[in-house]
Protein backbone atom coordinates (compact mmCIF):
# COMPACT_ATOMS: atom_id res chain seq x y z
CA UNK A 1 0.00 0.00 0.00
CA UNK A 2 3.14 2.42 1.20
CA UNK A 3 4.67 1.51 -1.78
CA UNK A 4 2.04 2.26 -4.27
CA UNK A 5 0.74 5.92 -2.74
CA UNK A 6 4.61 6.37 -3.13
CA UNK A 7 4.33 5.89 -6.97
CA UNK A 8 0.92 7.46 -7.20
CA UNK A 9 3.23 11.01 -5.71
CA UNK A 10 5.67 10.09 -7.86
CA UNK A 11 3.65 9.82 -11.13
CA UNK A 12 1.49 13.16 -10.23
CA UNK A 13 5.08 15.12 -9.79
CA UNK A 14 6.28 13.82 -12.71
CA UNK A 15 3.19 15.00 -14.43
CA UNK A 16 3.23 18.21 -13.00
CA UNK A 17 6.94 18.63 -13.77
CA UNK A 18 5.93 17.84 -17.29
CA UNK A 19 2.90 20.52 -17.41
CA UNK A 20 5.16 22.79 -16.07
CA UNK A 21 7.74 22.53 -18.30
CA UNK A 22 5.04 22.47 -21.01
CA UNK A 23 3.54 25.92 -19.88
CA UNK A 24 7.21 27.49 -19.55
CA UNK A 25 8.00 26.72 -23.32
CA UNK A 26 4.89 28.28 -23.86
CA UNK A 27 5.98 31.60 -22.46
CA UNK A 28 2.14 32.12 -21.45
CA UNK A 29 1.73 33.43 -17.64
CA UNK A 30 -1.67 32.68 -17.27
CA UNK A 31 -1.63 29.14 -18.45
CA UNK A 32 0.45 28.08 -15.23
CA UNK A 33 -2.00 28.80 -12.73
CA UNK A 34 -3.13 25.31 -12.50
CA UNK A 35 0.16 24.53 -11.03
CA UNK A 36 -0.03 26.38 -8.34
CA UNK A 37 -0.69 23.66 -5.46
CA UNK A 38 2.11 21.77 -6.45
CA UNK A 39 5.10 23.70 -4.50
CA UNK A 40 7.78 20.75 -4.89
CA UNK A 41 8.03 21.50 -8.82
CA UNK A 42 6.42 24.90 -9.38
CA UNK A 43 8.00 27.49 -11.51
CA UNK A 44 6.67 30.81 -10.29
CA UNK A 45 4.05 32.67 -12.64
CA UNK A 46 6.54 35.56 -11.71
CA UNK A 47 9.43 33.85 -12.63
CA UNK A 48 7.91 32.91 -16.26
CA UNK A 49 8.43 34.64 -19.41
CA UNK A 50 5.05 36.87 -20.07
CA UNK A 51 4.68 39.46 -22.33
CA UNK A 52 7.05 42.14 -22.22
CA UNK A 53 6.40 45.26 -20.70
CA UNK A 54 7.72 48.53 -21.66
CA UNK A 55 7.59 51.03 -18.44
CA UNK A 56 6.53 54.16 -19.40
CA UNK A 57 6.85 56.00 -16.39
CA UNK A 58 8.18 55.33 -12.97
CA UNK A 59 6.66 58.08 -10.46
CA UNK A 60 8.28 58.51 -6.68
CA UNK A 61 6.15 60.44 -3.77
CA UNK A 62 6.48 61.32 -0.23
CA UNK A 63 3.60 61.37 2.17
CA UNK A 64 3.71 62.04 6.08
CA UNK A 65 1.06 59.77 7.59
CA UNK A 66 1.31 60.76 11.95
CA UNK A 67 1.49 57.82 14.06
CA UNK A 68 -1.41 57.00 16.66
CA UNK A 69 1.52 57.11 19.21
CA UNK A 70 4.86 57.27 19.50
CA UNK A 71 7.37 53.73 18.30
CA UNK A 72 10.29 53.66 20.10
CA UNK A 73 12.94 51.30 19.41
CA UNK A 74 16.46 51.04 20.76
CA UNK A 75 17.61 53.76 17.78
CA UNK A 76 15.09 56.41 18.91
CA UNK A 77 11.77 57.29 18.80
CA UNK A 78 9.15 58.69 15.94
CA UNK A 79 5.98 59.48 15.60
CA UNK A 80 5.08 59.99 12.15
CA UNK A 81 5.88 57.85 8.98
CA UNK A 82 7.53 59.64 5.88
CA UNK A 83 6.03 56.95 3.31
CA UNK A 84 7.97 56.60 -0.09
CA UNK A 85 5.86 55.07 -2.36
CA UNK A 86 7.05 54.42 -5.72
CA UNK A 87 4.55 53.53 -8.81
CA UNK A 88 5.67 52.08 -12.52
CA UNK A 89 2.96 52.52 -15.35
CA UNK A 90 2.52 50.04 -18.69
CA UNK A 91 -0.35 49.66 -20.94
CA UNK A 92 -2.60 51.42 -19.08
CA UNK A 93 -2.01 50.47 -16.01
CA UNK A 94 -0.50 51.48 -12.69
CA UNK A 95 1.36 49.39 -10.08
CA UNK A 96 2.62 50.43 -6.60
CA UNK A 97 5.48 49.91 -4.66
CA UNK A 98 6.97 51.27 -0.81
CA UNK A 99 10.57 52.11 -0.53
CA UNK A 100 10.74 51.16 3.41
CA UNK A 101 13.97 53.02 4.21
CA UNK A 102 13.92 55.66 7.28
CA UNK A 103 14.28 59.45 6.88
CA UNK A 104 17.58 58.33 9.47
CA UNK A 105 20.54 55.95 8.55
CA UNK A 106 19.95 53.96 11.88
CA UNK A 107 17.99 50.46 11.15
CA UNK A 108 20.14 50.75 7.71
CA UNK A 109 22.17 53.09 5.78
CA UNK A 110 19.21 53.81 3.50
CA UNK A 111 17.40 56.68 4.00
CA UNK A 112 14.67 58.09 1.86
CA UNK A 113 16.58 60.16 0.49
CA UNK A 114 19.83 57.81 -0.76
CA UNK A 115 16.86 55.73 -2.27
CA UNK A 116 15.36 58.51 -4.12
CA UNK A 117 18.68 59.29 -5.91
CA UNK A 118 19.48 55.46 -6.08
CA UNK A 119 16.02 55.05 -7.79
CA UNK A 120 15.92 58.33 -9.78
CA UNK A 121 19.87 57.99 -11.54
CA UNK A 122 20.28 54.45 -11.76
CA UNK A 123 17.33 51.77 -11.37
CA UNK A 124 14.37 53.50 -12.88
CA UNK A 125 16.49 54.37 -16.33
CA UNK A 126 17.42 50.62 -15.92
CA UNK A 127 14.39 49.63 -15.95
CA UNK A 128 13.42 51.26 -18.68
CA UNK A 129 15.87 50.99 -21.00
CA UNK A 130 13.89 47.76 -22.20
CA UNK A 131 10.83 45.83 -22.42
CA UNK A 132 10.95 44.07 -19.21
CA UNK A 133 10.48 40.12 -19.20
CA UNK A 134 10.13 39.36 -15.68
CA UNK A 135 11.21 39.55 -11.98
CA UNK A 136 14.61 37.96 -12.86
CA UNK A 137 15.02 39.83 -15.37
CA UNK A 138 14.97 43.16 -12.75
CA UNK A 139 16.54 41.72 -10.27
CA UNK A 140 19.47 40.88 -12.70
CA UNK A 141 19.62 44.74 -14.21
CA UNK A 142 19.96 45.85 -10.71
CA UNK A 143 22.19 43.65 -9.89
CA UNK A 144 25.33 45.21 -10.66
CA UNK A 145 24.19 48.25 -8.61
CA UNK A 146 25.96 47.69 -5.07
CA UNK A 147 23.49 47.34 -1.95
CA UNK A 148 20.32 50.05 -1.74
CA UNK A 149 18.34 47.01 -0.97
CA UNK A 150 15.17 49.02 -0.37
CA UNK A 151 15.31 50.98 -3.55
CA UNK A 152 15.19 47.73 -5.77
CA UNK A 153 12.80 46.46 -3.60
CA UNK A 154 10.38 49.30 -4.37
CA UNK A 155 10.50 48.97 -7.96
CA UNK A 156 9.77 45.32 -7.48
CA UNK A 157 7.03 45.66 -5.66
CA UNK A 158 5.35 47.88 -8.08
CA UNK A 159 6.56 45.76 -10.95
CA UNK A 160 4.69 42.51 -9.27
CA UNK A 161 1.80 44.91 -8.44
CA UNK A 162 1.50 45.93 -12.18
CA UNK A 163 2.20 42.32 -13.51
CA UNK A 164 -0.68 41.25 -11.04
CA UNK A 165 -3.37 43.55 -12.37
CA UNK A 166 -2.55 42.70 -15.77
CA UNK A 167 -2.47 39.21 -15.46
CA UNK A 168 -5.45 38.92 -13.77
CA UNK A 169 -3.39 37.42 -10.73
CA UNK A 170 -2.92 38.31 -6.80
CA UNK A 171 0.45 38.78 -5.65
CA UNK A 172 0.28 35.61 -3.60
CA UNK A 173 -0.90 33.58 -7.11
CA UNK A 174 2.22 35.33 -8.67
CA UNK A 175 4.68 34.17 -6.13
CA UNK A 176 2.92 30.51 -4.95
CA UNK A 177 1.58 31.41 -1.88
CA UNK A 178 -0.56 28.53 -0.44
CA UNK A 179 -2.51 30.22 2.81
CA UNK A 180 -5.86 32.10 2.35
CA UNK A 181 -5.16 33.86 5.87
CA UNK A 182 -1.56 34.48 7.62
CA UNK A 183 -0.98 34.50 11.15
CA UNK A 184 0.08 38.10 12.93
CA UNK A 185 1.48 39.52 15.70
CA UNK A 186 2.43 43.07 17.06
CA UNK A 187 5.77 44.72 17.48
CA UNK A 188 5.16 47.17 20.94
CA UNK A 189 8.02 49.60 21.16
CA UNK A 190 9.74 50.60 24.35
CA UNK A 191 7.47 52.44 26.99
CA UNK A 192 7.24 55.35 29.33
CA UNK A 193 6.72 52.66 32.11
CA UNK A 194 5.98 48.91 32.94
CA UNK A 195 2.06 49.73 33.11
CA UNK A 196 1.88 51.52 29.75
CA UNK A 197 3.93 48.69 28.44
CA UNK A 198 1.10 45.80 30.22
CA UNK A 199 -1.95 48.07 28.99
CA UNK A 200 -0.27 47.74 25.43
CA UNK A 201 0.13 43.83 25.50
CA UNK A 202 -3.22 43.41 27.37
CA UNK A 203 -5.58 45.16 24.50
CA UNK A 204 -3.15 43.44 21.61
CA UNK A 205 -4.28 40.08 23.02
CA UNK A 206 -7.77 41.09 23.36
CA UNK A 207 -7.78 41.88 19.91
CA UNK A 208 -6.50 38.36 18.75
CA UNK A 209 -3.08 39.12 18.14
CA UNK A 210 -1.03 35.78 18.32
CA UNK A 211 2.37 36.84 19.68
CA UNK A 212 3.48 39.76 21.02
CA UNK A 213 6.57 41.20 20.27
CA UNK A 214 8.51 43.90 23.10
CA UNK A 215 11.49 45.86 21.53
CA UNK A 216 14.24 46.21 24.31
CA UNK A 217 17.43 47.85 25.14
CA UNK A 218 19.92 48.27 28.36
CA UNK A 219 17.64 49.27 30.85
CA UNK A 220 14.43 48.07 29.18
CA UNK A 221 14.96 44.10 29.38
CA UNK A 222 15.25 41.33 31.69
CA UNK A 223 13.01 43.45 34.10
CA UNK A 224 10.41 43.92 31.56
CA UNK A 225 10.03 41.11 29.84
CA UNK A 226 10.20 38.46 33.57
CA UNK A 227 7.38 40.93 34.15
CA UNK A 228 5.25 40.08 31.11
CA UNK A 229 5.73 36.60 31.30
CA UNK A 230 4.79 36.83 35.43
CA UNK A 231 1.65 38.28 33.90
CA UNK A 232 1.15 35.86 30.95
CA UNK A 233 2.97 32.60 31.46
CA UNK A 234 1.28 30.91 28.44
CA UNK A 235 1.53 33.62 25.35
CA UNK A 236 4.08 33.69 22.76
CA UNK A 237 6.62 36.27 23.15
CA UNK A 238 9.74 37.60 21.82
CA UNK A 239 12.15 40.30 22.42
CA UNK A 240 13.97 42.48 19.43
CA UNK A 241 16.75 44.43 20.31
CA UNK A 242 17.78 46.05 16.85
CA UNK A 243 21.49 45.63 17.53
CA UNK A 244 21.64 47.18 21.24
CA UNK A 245 24.11 44.64 22.74
CA UNK A 246 27.71 43.11 21.95
CA UNK A 247 29.16 40.00 22.88
CA UNK A 248 29.97 40.79 25.87
CA UNK A 249 26.75 41.18 27.16
CA UNK A 250 26.28 37.58 26.22
CA UNK A 251 26.26 36.57 30.05
CA UNK A 252 23.76 39.21 31.32
CA UNK A 253 21.39 38.38 28.09
CA UNK A 254 21.92 34.42 29.31
CA UNK A 255 18.93 35.20 32.10
CA UNK A 256 16.64 35.81 28.67
CA UNK A 257 16.54 32.08 28.62
CA UNK A 258 14.48 31.82 31.49
CA UNK A 259 11.17 33.17 30.32
CA UNK A 260 10.53 30.46 27.51
CA UNK A 261 10.85 33.20 24.60
CA UNK A 262 9.68 32.45 21.26
CA UNK A 263 13.24 34.13 19.72
CA UNK A 264 15.45 37.04 20.40
CA UNK A 265 15.83 39.04 17.44
CA UNK A 266 18.78 40.99 15.93
CA UNK A 267 20.29 41.08 19.42
CA UNK A 268 24.20 41.71 18.35
CA UNK A 269 25.48 43.99 15.51
CA UNK A 270 23.39 44.50 12.17
CA UNK A 271 26.55 43.24 10.10
CA UNK A 272 27.55 40.23 12.72
CA UNK A 273 27.07 36.52 11.65
CA UNK A 274 29.94 35.47 14.06
CA UNK A 275 29.33 36.88 17.43
CA UNK A 276 25.88 35.82 16.55
CA UNK A 277 27.13 31.96 16.17
CA UNK A 278 28.78 32.46 19.81
CA UNK A 279 25.64 33.88 21.92
CA UNK A 280 23.63 31.24 19.80
CA UNK A 281 25.52 28.31 20.77
CA UNK A 282 25.61 29.53 24.53
CA UNK A 283 21.43 29.99 24.66
CA UNK A 284 18.69 27.22 24.44
CA UNK A 285 16.32 30.22 23.30
CA UNK A 286 16.78 30.33 19.51
CA UNK A 287 18.36 33.73 17.90
CA UNK A 288 16.28 35.09 15.11
CA UNK A 289 18.33 37.74 12.37
CA UNK A 290 16.92 40.84 11.27
CA UNK A 291 18.95 43.38 9.95
CA UNK A 292 22.21 40.92 9.51
CA UNK A 293 19.94 39.12 6.75
CA UNK A 294 20.48 41.33 3.28
CA UNK A 295 20.02 38.51 0.75
CA UNK A 296 20.53 34.98 -0.19
CA UNK A 297 24.03 34.49 0.59
CA UNK A 298 24.09 36.07 4.04
CA UNK A 299 21.25 33.84 4.71
CA UNK A 300 23.10 30.49 3.58
CA UNK A 301 26.08 31.76 5.59
CA UNK A 302 23.96 32.36 8.39
CA UNK A 303 22.44 29.30 8.76
CA UNK A 304 26.11 27.74 7.97
CA UNK A 305 27.71 29.51 10.95
CA UNK A 306 24.50 28.25 12.97
CA UNK A 307 24.50 32.35 13.74
CA UNK A 308 20.62 31.86 14.36
CA UNK A 309 17.25 28.96 13.91
CA UNK A 310 14.65 31.91 12.98
CA UNK A 311 14.77 34.59 10.10
CA UNK A 312 12.95 37.40 9.54
CA UNK A 313 12.25 37.76 6.05
CA UNK A 314 11.52 41.64 5.17
CA UNK A 315 11.05 42.52 1.30
CA UNK A 316 12.71 45.52 1.74
CA UNK A 317 15.81 45.04 3.73
CA UNK A 318 16.49 42.07 1.02
CA UNK A 319 15.78 43.65 -2.02
CA UNK A 320 12.78 42.51 -3.04
CA UNK A 321 10.82 39.44 -3.95
CA UNK A 322 13.33 37.73 -5.98
CA UNK A 323 15.63 37.61 -2.77
CA UNK A 324 13.03 36.88 -0.90
CA UNK A 325 11.77 33.89 -2.31
CA UNK A 326 14.90 32.67 -2.62
CA UNK A 327 15.65 32.95 1.33
CA UNK A 328 11.91 31.41 1.91
CA UNK A 329 12.63 28.20 -0.58
CA UNK A 330 16.09 27.76 1.37
CA UNK A 331 14.80 27.97 4.99
CA UNK A 332 11.98 26.00 3.88
CA UNK A 333 14.33 23.21 2.32
CA UNK A 334 16.26 23.45 5.03
CA UNK A 335 13.22 23.49 8.01
CA UNK A 336 14.19 26.79 9.40
CA UNK A 337 11.07 28.83 10.38
CA UNK A 338 10.56 32.38 8.87
CA UNK A 339 8.22 35.06 9.24
CA UNK A 340 7.33 38.58 7.86
CA UNK A 341 8.38 41.37 9.09
CA UNK A 342 7.45 44.93 9.33
CA UNK A 343 8.76 48.70 8.92
CA UNK A 344 5.79 50.57 9.78
CA UNK A 345 4.77 49.93 6.29
CA UNK A 346 1.70 52.12 5.03
CA UNK A 347 -1.18 49.87 3.62
CA UNK A 348 0.69 49.50 -0.08
CA UNK A 349 4.13 48.19 1.38
CA UNK A 350 1.86 46.11 3.78
CA UNK A 351 -0.48 44.12 1.06
CA UNK A 352 2.81 43.14 -0.28
CA UNK A 353 3.94 41.83 3.00
CA UNK A 354 0.23 39.91 3.15
CA UNK A 355 1.28 38.09 0.42
CA UNK A 356 4.56 37.51 0.86
CA UNK A 357 3.51 35.64 4.36
CA UNK A 358 1.18 33.57 2.66
CA UNK A 359 3.66 31.01 1.35
CA UNK A 360 4.43 27.75 2.40
CA UNK A 361 7.08 28.39 4.71
CA UNK A 362 5.82 31.39 6.82
CA UNK A 363 5.58 29.12 10.15
CA UNK A 364 5.50 32.00 12.47
CA UNK A 365 3.25 34.98 13.23
CA UNK A 366 4.86 38.47 11.40
CA UNK A 367 4.56 42.00 12.59
CA UNK A 368 1.79 42.74 10.15
CA UNK A 369 -0.57 44.62 12.27
CA UNK A 370 -3.52 46.20 11.38
CA UNK A 371 -3.85 49.78 9.62
CA UNK A 372 -5.91 51.30 12.98
CA UNK A 373 -2.57 49.92 14.90
CA UNK A 374 -0.50 52.63 12.77
CA UNK A 375 -2.59 55.06 11.51
CA UNK A 376 -5.75 57.00 11.88
CA UNK A 377 -6.78 56.56 7.69
CA UNK A 378 -4.51 54.40 5.65
CA UNK A 379 -3.65 54.97 1.59
CA UNK A 380 -5.75 51.78 0.70
CA UNK A 381 -9.50 50.66 0.47
CA UNK A 382 -10.68 48.99 2.45
CA UNK A 383 -7.53 49.13 5.18
CA UNK A 384 -5.92 46.09 6.95
CA UNK A 385 -8.13 44.13 9.28
CA UNK A 386 -6.85 41.84 11.75
CA UNK A 387 -9.74 38.96 12.78
CA UNK A 388 -10.38 37.71 16.77
CA UNK A 389 -8.28 35.08 16.03
CA UNK A 390 -5.10 37.14 15.16
CA UNK A 391 -5.28 36.39 11.22
CA UNK A 392 -5.48 38.75 8.11
CA UNK A 393 -7.19 37.43 5.32
CA UNK A 394 -4.74 37.06 2.11
CA UNK A 395 -6.39 39.01 -0.75
CA UNK A 396 -7.71 37.38 -3.84
CA UNK A 397 -7.85 40.27 -6.16
CA UNK A 398 -5.09 41.29 -8.74
CA UNK A 399 -2.27 42.86 -7.37
CA UNK A 400 -2.21 43.95 -4.18
CA UNK A 401 -5.67 43.32 -3.81
CA UNK A 402 -6.63 46.59 -2.40
CA UNK A 403 -7.63 49.75 -3.87
CA UNK A 404 -4.96 52.47 -3.84
CA UNK A 405 -6.83 55.59 -1.96
CA UNK A 406 -4.85 57.58 -4.67
CA UNK A 407 -7.02 60.78 -4.00
CA UNK A 408 -5.58 60.73 -0.34
CA UNK A 409 -2.59 60.25 -1.49
CA UNK A 410 -2.58 63.29 -3.67
CA UNK A 411 -3.84 65.22 -0.40
CA UNK A 412 -0.99 64.31 1.72
CA UNK A 413 1.79 64.22 -1.29
CA UNK A 414 4.93 66.10 -0.15
CA UNK A 415 7.26 65.17 -2.99
CA UNK A 416 6.61 63.69 -6.02
CA UNK A 417 8.51 63.10 -9.11
CA UNK A 418 8.12 61.63 -12.44
CA UNK A 419 10.90 59.81 -14.33
CA UNK A 420 10.43 58.97 -17.82
CA UNK A 421 12.75 56.97 -20.00
CA UNK A 422 15.23 58.90 -22.53
CA UNK A 423 13.91 59.63 -25.52
CA UNK A 424 14.64 57.01 -28.03
CA UNK A 425 16.58 54.12 -25.32
CA UNK A 426 13.19 51.96 -26.10
CA UNK A 427 13.73 49.84 -28.96
O1 LIG B 1 13.23 45.70 13.82
O2 LIG B 1 11.47 44.74 13.21
C1 LIG B 1 12.10 45.78 13.38
C2 LIG B 1 9.91 48.83 12.65
C3 LIG B 1 10.80 49.65 11.99
C4 LIG B 1 12.10 49.21 11.84
C5 LIG B 1 12.49 47.97 12.33
C6 LIG B 1 11.59 47.14 12.98
C7 LIG B 1 10.27 47.59 13.17
C8 LIG B 1 9.27 46.85 13.90
C9 LIG B 1 7.82 47.19 13.62
O3 LIG B 1 9.51 46.03 14.74
C10 LIG B 1 7.13 46.17 12.80
C11 LIG B 1 5.82 46.68 12.26
O4 LIG B 1 4.83 46.62 12.99
O5 LIG B 1 5.78 47.15 11.10
MG1 LIG C 1 13.64 43.60 14.04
Amino acid sequence: MRVCLQQLLHNVNNAAYAAKRTCYTKLDLLSCAPMQHVSEVQARPCEMKSIPLEIERVELRTIRLPLHEPFETSFGSIDSRLIFLVSVTAQGQTGWGEVVAAEEPHYSYETVGTAAHIIRDYLAPALMSDRVTNLSDIASRFSSFRGHNMAKAGLELAYMDLLGRLSGQSLSQLIGGTRSSVAVGVSLGIQPSFEKLLDRVNRYLSLGYQRIKLKIKPGWDIGIVRDVRRCHPEILLSVDANSAYTISDAEYLKQLDDFRLLMIEQPLDHDDLIDHAKFQSMMKTAICLDESITGIQRTRQALDLKSCRIINIKIGRVGGYSQALAIHDACEARKIPVWCGGMLESGIGRAHNIALASLSGFTLPGDISASSRYFSRDVITPEVTVSTEGTVDVPTGSGIGFEVDVDYIDAMTQTKESIQPSIGLLK
